[in-house]
């Protein structure tokens, strides 16, 4: 390796990083993670998302989860399909909170990701949240309730958040009713 691409290498491993760091094993996963970025920027949280491979590309996600907590990261989401190895090497280097984000395939929709992911060994925790979108939006919430721990601000938001999950279903209640007191007067 030339020694300008060496340094950079360097600073890149010690910038500072916004709190939450997403990891997806393959571009081809970040579809199916968009709806985490999205519950993060709802919630105003500052994320980066990077591609790496515990298959494909080792030693970038050993560099990555070895130095994540010095650089700033307070959780990680690590989202892989398949034989999904990802989320659990990650935990394997930090000790941070992973939360896994099994992605959906075509083989039953996504059970061997969730099962190679959820089915950790015992000491290595990783979160694994649901396969599909609400999986991907659970895990994004759920870093935003880590992160609201420590933060008021945040837990204010999250705790408005709830209410206004009230008022959805009461809303879609409501309309429920009114078609069915259509249906009643129409028979
Ligand atoms: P490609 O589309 O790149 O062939 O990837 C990815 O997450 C993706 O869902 C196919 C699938 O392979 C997954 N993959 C893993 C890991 N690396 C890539 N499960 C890993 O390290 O766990």
């Amino acid at each position: 390796m030339q020694e300008r691409e060496r340094s950079k290498d360097r600073q890149k491993s010690t910038a500072t990083l916004p709190p939450v760091a997403i990891v997806l094993g393959s571009e081809s996963d970040w579809p199916k993670v968009e709806p985490a970025v999205l519950a993060l920027e709802e919630f105003g949280v500052g994320y980066t998302v990077s591609v790496m491979s515990a298959h494909r590309s080792p030693e970038l996600v050993r560099e990555f989860a070895s130095t994540a907590a010095e650089r700033g990261v307070k959780v990680i989401l690590a989202a892989a399909g398949g034989a999904a190895h990802l989320a659990g090497v990650v935990a394997a280097h930090t000790i941070l909170p992973v939360i896994g984000i099994p992605v959906p395939t075509d083989l039953a929709g996504g059970l061997d990701s969730l099962l190679s992911m959820v089915q950790m060994p015992g000491d290595v925790p990783v979160a694994t949240v649901g396969v599909g979108i609400g999986g991907a939006r659970n895990a994004g919430l759920l870093a935003v309730e880590i992160l609201a721990l420590n933060d008021p601000a945040l837990q204010k938001r999250l705790w408005q958040f709830k209410e206004s999950l009230v008022e959805k279903v009461k809303s879609k209640d409501a309309a429920l009713q009114a078609r069915l007191e259509d249906r009643m007067r129409a028979r």
